[in-house]
């Protein structure tokens, strides 16, 4: 019991040592493994920290927002593999050991500089497209509509067969699509909730409907998509949705309250 004891506490000696001596670089090992093999992981850690949170478009929480974070993830990829690509033709020169090999001027003019980019953006063009489309209102269906009017610096909502309204939240129900039509008091801003769905213009004059749909109960936060102002920052708003069988008698609770003095 005393050798295990004693080899304790000379491993606790060793530990105290290094850190008040050798620093906590060597502590942490850091010294052995080198920075360099930790450069990618804490260079990813914030990146990846970032996909996350409450108006984060790559933490999607609905189906359009869902296919958008689709189409982002597909353009990184695509766009990184291009980048390798181009990359390793600029350095290929540098390591072939063959000889030169002459690629005719029109050839790169015609593959590179429009073949490529055009069979590239015609692709990402038929594929966007209806994802898109997909996320305005569909007009034949009869669907909830809310009004959403957007003013320096906050957002009103308006509901049906009422004259109340809420101020900053705007009250869904969950599990069933919401048309929310958009317009603005003064001048352009933009609506957005980026884990339900894609920005839209608020402008005057004009109503823009967008398709959201949650498919959970919960808070969505949302905010102006477009510099409107001093105090643009700061206009945000939040989307609640609510189970169906309690929406009724939840959103009216809200617009009474809205209405107290
Ligand atoms: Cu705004």
């Amino acid at each position: 019991m005393d050798g295990v004891a004693g080899q304790r506490n000379a491993a606790v000696k060793v530990v105290i040592s290094r850190v008040s001596g050798g620093g906590i670089v060597e502590y942490l090992g850091l010294g052995r493994v080198g920075l360099r093999h930790l450069a990618l992981p804490l260079l990813l850690a914030p990146a990846l920290a970032g996909c996350e949170g409450a108006l984060s478009a790559l933490d999607p929480a609905g189906p359009a927002a869902q296919s958008i974070a689709g189409v982002w993830w597909v353009m990184l990829t695509g766009s990184l593999v291009i980048l390798a690509a181009m990359m390793g033709l600029v350095l290929w020169p540098f390591f072939k050991r063959h000889r030169p090999v002459e690629v005719p001027e029109k050839l790169w003019l015609w593959v590179g500089a429009l073949g490529f980019p055009l069979i590239v953006l015609a692709a990402l063009l038929a594929w966007g497209l209806p994802s898109g489309q997909s996320m305005l209102a569909d007009r034949d269906g009869q669907v909830y509509t809310v009004e959403a009017q957007a003013a320096q610096w906050e957002w009103t909502f308006g509901y049906p067969d009422t004259e109340e309204v809420t101020q900053g939240v705007l009250h869904i129900p969950a599990g069933e699509p919401v048309d929310i039509a958009i317009t603005s008091a003064d001048v352009i801003h933009g609506f957005w909730v980026p884990r339900l769905a894609g920005k839209i213009d608020a402008i005057p004059g004009t109503t823009n409907t967008l398709r959201i749909f949650a498919p959970e109960p919960g808070i969505y936060e949302g905010m102006c998509a477009e510099f409107c102002g001093l105090e643009h920052a700061t206009m945000r708003f939040s989307v609640v949705a609510h189970p169906q069988d309690e929406y009724e008698n939840v959103l009216t609770a809200e617009l009474n309250a809205e209405a107290r003095p």
